[in-house]
This record gives C-alpha cells, sequence and structure tokens, in this order.
C-alpha cells in the first residue's frame, strides 16, 4: 500500500507551511511546486532534513513542474499573490484567476482523481475557477476559509475568558470576506451559550475583530499576509479526507439551491471526509444571521460575476 500524496502548489507562506504541518503530522507523502526555481526543492530537502530530529518518514520533494504530482489524492492550492496592507481580498482577482487557471489546468491533467483544495484569494471567487477549470464534480473541489475564521472567532473568545480554546464550539459561515458571519446563536463554551458569558456589546467586538482578522496580520506583516494558521486549516481539511473523518467544518462549497443560493462557491457547513464534501448542511439561523449571510453572499456572487466565466 503506498502512503497518501499531497501536492501543494505555491511554495511561499501558506503553501510551505502546509507542507511542514502535513508532514509532520504524517499525512502522505508531500510534493511542493511552485515557479521560482530552486526554491520549492529547498524546502522540501531543508524539510526532508527535520525528518531526524522529530522523527517523521515521509517524503518531501519540490518541483517547478508536475511531473513529480502525477497521481496526488489531495492538490492544495495556495499558489498567486497575497495582499498587502490597504489590499482587499478582491484586489487579487486578475492576477490570481490567471495563476489559479493555469495550476489547475496543469494538476488536473496529472491527478485526474484529485481532491482540489483552494486557498488563494479572493477565495470563494478562486474556487469557483478551480471548479469550472477542472471540470471535476463538486464534491472535489472546496475552498479553505470558514476553518481558519473559526479558529480565529474561537481564539478571540478564548482569550477574552480565559479559557482553553478547545471548550469553545463555534461556526463561522458567508464568503472570506469582512461582511463573513460568525455564528453567535450557535456558540457555547462546553454547552454554554456565549450570550450568558458576555455584554451583547463585547460579542460585537469580538465579531468584528473576527471578521477584520486577516487584516490585523497583513497590518502588522506589512510584507505579507497569514499563513501559521491558514496551512492549519487546510491541512485539517486535508486530514479529514485522507482519514475519512467525517468532520463537520465550514468551507466554501458549491451550492445548488442551499441557503436559496445557486451557481455560487459559499462558506457552508458540510461533512468532510474520504468522498470529499459528501454532505451541506442547512442550518437554522436567526432572521438577523440569515440576512447578514445574503448580505455576504450579495459581496461574494459581485466577485464571481467579474470573473466573466
Ligand atoms: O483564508 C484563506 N483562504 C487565505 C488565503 C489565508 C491566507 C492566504 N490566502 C491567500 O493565499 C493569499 O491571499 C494568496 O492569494 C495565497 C498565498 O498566500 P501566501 O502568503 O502563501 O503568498 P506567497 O508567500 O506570496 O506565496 C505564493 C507563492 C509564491 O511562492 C509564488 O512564487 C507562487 O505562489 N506562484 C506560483 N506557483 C506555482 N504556479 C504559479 N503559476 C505561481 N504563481 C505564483
Amino acid at each position: 500500500m503506498s502512503r497518501p500524496k499531497i501536492t501543494v502548489v505555491g511554495a511561499g507562506n501558506v503553501g510551505a507551511t502546509c507542507a511542514h504541518w502535513a508532514a509532520a503530522r504524517e499525512l502522505g507523502d508531500v510534493v511542493l511546486v511552485d515557479v521560482v526555481e530552486g526554491m520549492p526543492q529547498g524546502k522540501a530537502l531543508d524539510l526532508m532534513q527535520a525528518r531526524p530530529i522529530f522523527g517523521f518518514n515521509v517524503e518531501v520533494a519540490g518541483a517547478n513542474d508536475y511531473q513529480a504530482t502525477k497521481n496526488s489524492d489531495i492538490v492544495i492550492i495556495t499558489a498567486g499573490i497575497a495582499r498587502k496592507p490597504g489590499m482587499s481580498r478582491e484586489d487579487l482577482i486578475n492576477t490570481n484567476k490567471k495563476i489559479v487557471s493555469e495550476v489547475t489546468r496543469q494538476v488536473v491533467a496529472k491527478s485526474p482523481k484529485a481532491m482540489l483544495i483552494i486557498v488563494s484569494n479572493p477565495l470563494d471567487a478562486m474556487c469557483y475557477v478551480a471548479y469550472k477549470v477542472s471540470g471535476f464534480p463538486a464534491r472535489r473541489v472546496m475552498g479553505m476559509a470558514g476553518i481558519l475564521d473559526t479558529a480565529r472567532y474561537r481564539c478571540f473568545i478564548a482569550m477574552q475568558l480565559k479559557v482553553a480554546v478547545d471548550e469553545i464550539q463555534a461556526m463561522v459561515l458567508g464568503g472570506h470576506g469582512d461582511d463573513m458571519v460568525p455564528l453567535v446563536s450557535n456558540t457555547n463554551i462546553s454547552g454554554t451559550p456565549l450570550t450568558h458569558l458576555l455584554s451583547k456589546k463585547k460579542i460585537a467586538e469580538l465579531v468584528e475583530r473576527t471578521r477584520k482578522g486577516g487584516g490585523e496580520i497583513v497590518s502588522l506583516l506589512k510584507t505579507g499576509s497569514a499563513y501559521f494558521a491558514p496551512a492549519a486549516a487546510a491541512v485539517q481539511m486535508a486530514e479529514a479526507i485522507i482519514k475519512d473523518q467525517k468532520r463537520l467544518v465550514p468551507v466554501s462549497a458549491y451550492l445548488t439551491g442551499e441557503y436559496g443560493l445557486n451557481d455560487l462557491f459559499f462558506g457552508v457547513p458540510v461533512i468532510l471526509g474520504a468522498r470529499g464534501i459528501e454532505k451541506i448542511l442547512t442550518l437554522k439561523l436567526s432572521p438577523t444571521e440569515a440576512a447578514m449571510l445574503q448580505e455576504s453572499a450579495a459581496t461574494v456572487a459581485r466577485t464571481r460575476d467579474e470573473l466573466q466565466m
């Protein structure tokens, strides 16, 4: 039996960190691909040399073409440009549309059965690009955003309440933009509703910080965007598929009528397992949350229309 094969396209901050988490967790062999000559090979070799220290036994290879990616089980696409201070995710659309189209074409030619996990921004639109270009069934194309946005939300709540992060149950839905929707009504701390523990004003502040969570890091870094938590989130998706975990997590999925939305990639709760997106769940939302979700969907639909595909 061979090990699962995970390709990561784009060996920059997020891509290299995905390779790091995936290899350290021994999810499978990893291939890092980038257009910059020598860089993916150098990072792969460096990771290979970390193996004797932490004792993980998987192969990591770097390449500038797709030969080594043949028959990948999972492909994580992080190729593209990242935001600089003052830029919105939507500002990246034209450059990243070209990059994600080209990368998808090359990936699917070598790995026709792979699951595609898209990371490049603007996220929901780039999922649409990969879906259209790949011709894959919708259950095999998905975007990483909701797990990250939820992790940020859970992290801010834990910091505020000074409790362990894994006691916080929550979900952030919607597009991966500043109008994403943290579901306050569903948030609980080991069963106790968040609304019993914090004032409305405090909760509103945490929600706002979550929505601007990516931007906060962009302004601190000044030369790029977040990558540790984004990579952890993408690798959790890969792990759920490889281990058939049936995780209930928010991911950007192709909708055909769910939540009243059509022909749109959008952050919704799904069951993630060996068949990819095995089910999309329709949650009962408060009227305010439902309205916020529709507002976020309108933004995502505008960006999709700009793609003209
Ligand atoms: O929540 C989310 N989905 C995100 C998305 C969280 C964090 C980052 N997010 C987006 O991922 C970000 O806005 C960017 O669009 C991507 C990648 O972010 P990263 O921080 O990793 O950017 P880098 O460090 O600039 O790396 C991008 C790499 C870089 O090494 C380029 O040389 C490479 O992509 N690149 C390519 N690789 C292969 N093929 C092609 N065509 C290509 N073009 C660029």
